[in-house]
């Protein structure tokens, strides 16, 4: 009898188990935000922008055009309605870093502004290298940011404006 019940109890457990691997198989794909570049590799850049990140003291994080001045807020980038861009970030800091531009200042905010991003939250850019994003601008004029969408490195300063101008 003894013996049956911790028959019973093992089966028990192994079932717990296995509803479990399958509630992660079905939920785990669902996390990862995007991890494949947008789909406007083939566009010529009619503008090219070279943004660093990284940190600043250990507290801040930030963004700048330049590798030797970090800042949070980072610079202010003005962008036109047509253009095509090129956006390369390069990680010249000690820790992984992402770039994303958003509606909002929010790491979860959607849709990304014409799908731009180089690395993500769970996929970042590793220290000393870089990555790319290029997109046509034909969403409406106005205020975007742009923001590192590594946990917690929005809150310690990783952000900056982008403008849409018409
Ligand atoms: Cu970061």
């Amino acid at each position: 009898m003894a013996g049956q019940r911790l028959v019973l109890v093992l089966l028990g457990i192994v079932g717990v188990l296995l509803l479990a691997g399958v509630a992660a198989v079905l939920v785990l794909p669902i996390q990862p935000r995007l991890e494949s570049p947008p789909p406007q590799q083939g566009l010529e850049p009619s503008k090219v922008i070279e943004l660093y990140m990284g940190e600043v003291g250990g507290t801040t994080f930030a963004f700048g055009l330049n590798p030797e001045n970090l800042t949070s807020p980072g610079p202010v980038i003005r962008i036109k309605d047509g253009e095509i861009v090129k956006i390369v970030v390069r990680n010249v800091g000690k820790i992984p870093h992402s770039f994303a531009i958003v509606p909002e200042l929010d790491r979860d905010a959607q849709p990304l502004f014409q799908g731009a991003f180089v690395g993500t939250g769970a996929r970042p850019v590793p220290a000393g290298e870089e990555g790319e994003t290029i997109f046509k601008v034909i969403d409406k004029p106005g205020r975007y940011y742009y923001i590192c969408t590594v946990p917690g490195h929005l809150e310690l300063g990783m952000w900056g404006v982008i403008v849409v101008e018409e």
